[in-house]
This record gives C-alpha cells, structure tokens and sequence, in this order.
C-alpha cells in the first residue's frame, strides 16, 4: 500500500481543492472523485472543494459538477483521480493549478503530477481512497462511504472482475460498515430501464452461434433508429451477451449511421485473442475486448470468419 498519510498532509495545508475526474466518466470517475470530495468536507468542513467536470453518465445518480473559475484553479491543489494520462482529465485546466496530484489505478504511463499515487493492483480508484480513508482513521460518512462503495461495485462489475482482490474485498467490508444500503446501491446501478430492457431482449433475439462457438449479431439501421440509439450505445449492451456456457468469441455489429455500407463492431471473448482480429481492419483494444469501426460487408464476412476459427481453437 502507498504511503497516502502524505496526501492527507497536503490536503491539511490546500485551500482551495480542486478534485479533477477522466471525460467519458464512469462511476468509479465519479465515485472517486465525488467520494473524496465528500471525505475532505467530513473532516476539514470550512475547506472550499471544487469536483470539476463537464461530462457525467447515465449510470446511478450523481451530483452536479462545480463551477469555479480559473483564478480559484491557480491557486488550488488540483487531485486528479482515475485518470491515467493528462490528456483525459475533463478540464484540462488543472495543469495552471499550483499543484496537481494524481490518484489513480491504471498502469503508470504518464506521472503528471508533483505526486502520484499509481497503484495499478487495484481495482478502482475507489478502492485506493477507501484503502487510505481506513488507515486515516478519521470521520468517513455514510454519503463518503456510498460513493466509494459505487465506484468499487461498478469497475469490478459486481466483485467478478479478475483484478477483485482481497484487498478490494476489505475496502467494501470497510465501507460496508458505515450505514449504506447495499441492495439500494445494487439497484440504483444496474436496474434497467424499460428501453434498456427491450433493447436487452432485441439483442438476445438477434444473437447466432455458429457450432464453433462464435455468437454474433448484427443491429441494423432501422434498429438504432428505432431504439434511439447510436452505435456505440448498441454496442454498449454488448455484456448482454457475455455470460453464455457456449459463446467462447462473441460479436455485437451494427450498421453505420453515418456511412452508407459500412460497419462497426464490438468483439468479446473468454479466453481467445481477439485485439489481433481487430487490428486486421484497423481496430484494436485489448487480448478480450476489442473494436473496430468503417468496415464494409466483404470485411465483415471475412472478420466472423477469422472470428469463428479463432473460437474453434479454444
Ligand atoms: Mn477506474
């Protein structure tokens, strides 16, 4: 565990904060960012906190960002948390702060702060604060403590993840024990909604194996259209499809919107590569999970079949 007693030294002596996030945020984005917000108004109440950021997500509930102008920033200690590389942070700018910090997860690539707490082991950000809050051992609140638990409950989907330690598992017991209500928590984050519910159900209907273990499905226009949806957000319910015995490779495709005859797609799979697939029609992403965007329909017959013979391997 890293030595975050120095963090809290720094924030002892800060004011005013910034707490910076990632754009496209995520629950543990949120959760870090709002969940440390809330601890340092636990413990340090009269101390002016900012949680900056334009974007937010659809998933759970989450306050609205501050507003906060840039000379508060140039004279704040600006924490920037779950964020791997300067570029992502939604406000970029933190870097006129006095002083940034980073706290985050992800595997070190770019240390941009004076500090930086990079503890790629684990599983969210979420579990570092928590991690630390316990060892601080000073007020956590029950709001404090939800929005860790948040955070830990989404980036390892449910404790399932492979990076879902022991020691991720005593942050949530830490957490668990201030009051929050876990079933209440679980529903806020995963519930679906009725439209999320019948585009679950188009997703399942649509779903073919081939007898190599290959499932695809293919979303066309009239789909998205009908759903309201773009592509990527089709392609978001791909996880519909990804707790099935047979299914060892399995694809979500769709029908561009933008661009007539092509297509885009997203690839999933257990244990078989598929990023090298992927990067043959100019995608990528990582061994399991992979994308690639303006493929046309020769491309995409040609994808499933590699797709399929990768799948019979395994
Ligand atoms: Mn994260």
């Amino acid at each position: 565990m890293m030595n975050l007693s120095l963090l809290s030294k720094e924030i002892e002596e800060a004011d005013p904060i910034v707490i910076v996030r990632h754009v496209r945020p995520d629950c543990d984005a949120l959760g870090s960012q709002f969940g440390l917000k809330s601890w340092i108004k636990d413990n340090w109440p009269a101390k002016a906190v900012y949680a900056l950021g334009e974007e937010t997500t659809s998933q759970g509930i989450w306050p609205q960002s501050d507003k906060c102008s840039d000379e508060i920033i140039e004279n704040s200690l600006a924490i920037v948390v779950d964020t791997a590389t300067a570029a992502r942070a939604d406000d970029q700018r933190f870097l006129i702060a006095k002083r940034i910090i980073k706290v985050d997860h992800h595997p070190e690539t770019d240390p941009y702060g004076a500090l930086n707490f990079t503890d790629p082991k684990a599983a969210a950000a979420c579990e570092i604060l928590a991690r630390w809050f316990e060892e601080e051992n000073r007020t956590v609140s029950k709001q404090t403590a939800e929005y860790l638990y948040k955070g830990l409950l989404t980036d390892t989907l449910r404790f399932s993840t492979s990076n879902t330690t022991a020691d991720t598992l005593k942050a949530a017991s830490f957490l668990a024990d201030h009051e929050i209500d876990i079933p209440a928590l679980n529903r806020e984050l995963f519930d679906l909604s009725m439209k999320e519910f019948e585009v679950a159900a188009a997703i399942r209907s649509r779903v073919k194996m081939e007898p190599s273990g290959f499932a695809w499905l293919m979303f066309t226009k009239e789909d998205l259209e009908k759903f309201g949806m773009s592509g990527s957000e089709a392609r978001g319910h791909i996880d519909e499809i990804g707790h099935v015995r047979d299914f060892k490779v399995w694809a979500m495709f769709n029908e561009s919107l933008s661009e007539e005859g092509k297509y885009e797609g997203s690839l999933r799979s257990k244990h078989a590569p598929v990023n090298d697939i992927a990067a043959k029609f100019g995608g990528g992403g990582h061994k399991n999970a992979a994308g690639v965007k303006d493929f046309d329909a020769e491309q995409l017959e040609e994808m499933k079949q590699l797709l399929s013979a990768r799948a019979s391997e395994y």
